[in-house]
């Protein structure tokens, strides 16, 4: 079973939790993207009715309005009651690092206003502890002096020694819908405190978020070869 069809397996699934009537937060990223089509396939059929949406990133809010799913936003729906998102890794404690698509900010602030969240991921995205994946953790930095806070994101002992890359787009630094960088962080080896790293990250000034999403997921919808398992809180 070829990785996407997993991937639009998990995401239907979990739209399987949308009711009528609810204000949604909608994930950014390939699989979100399926829950996002989903959506606006049932509104338009009928079977859903009177959704309001706020989007994570430009991309998917531009997804959202060809699919025909009404958008708000936080300041006028500040309570989410559900929302859908991939995830680059799952730990068994259903802690996540997420934003490789470069959306994390918007992510994490729709996703910590909502009373249910529901990852989305195939199985690959499974580990045994954050960072395990030896791929890139992002962490949103503001553009002014962002090799000064990168050197310092180096140098925390809570990170044990990653190393650093400024993400790029083309021969350009890539720049995120809040018009910031993002510096990646590769590991090692799997960090030994995730709530330290955490909290060791947010305190430098100058990041304004990192793909470290502690005690949010609601639920983690899986699909495998094998089926669709869903793990929840
Ligand atoms: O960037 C993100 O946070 C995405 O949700 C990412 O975590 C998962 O992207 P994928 O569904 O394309 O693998």
């Amino acid at each position: 079973v070829p990785q996407d069809e997993l991937k639009r397996i998990a995401a239907y699934k979990a739209v399987e939790y949308v009711k009528s009537g609810m204000v949604l937060g909608l994930g950014t990223g390939s699989t979100a993207n399926f829950a996002v089509a989903r959506i606006g396939q049932l509104l338009k059929e009928g079977k859903l009715k009177d959704i309001i949406a706020v989007a994570t990133s430009t991309r998917t809010a531009e997804q959202a309005v060809a699919a025909g799913i009404p958008l708000s936003g936080l300041d006028d729906h500040p309570l989410i009651d559900l929302s859908i998102d991939g995830a680059d890794e799952v730990d068994p404690d259903l802690n996540l690092v997420k934003g490789r698509g470069g959306a994390l900010l918007r992510e994490k602030m729709v996703e910590t206003a909502s009373a249910t969240f529901v990852v989305v991921v195939d199985e690959t995205k499974l580990v045994d502890a954050l960072g395990g994946s030896g791929l890139a953790m992002p962490v949103e930095v503001v553009q002014f002096c962002w090799k000064y806070n990168a050197e310092r994101l180096k140098k925390l002992p809570e990170l044990a020694g990653c190393e650093v890359k400024l993400r790029m787009e083309g021969d350009n630094p890539f720049v995120t819908d809040n018009s910031n960088y993002i510096i990646e962080l590769y590991f090692k080896e799997p960090i030994k405190d995730a709530k330290a790293a955490a909290n060791a990250i947010s305190s430098i000034p100058g990041v304004v978020g990192h793909g470290l999403f502690l005690d949010m997921a609601t639920h983690v919808i899986i699909a495998s070869v094998d089926g669709v398992t869903v793990r929840s809180k």
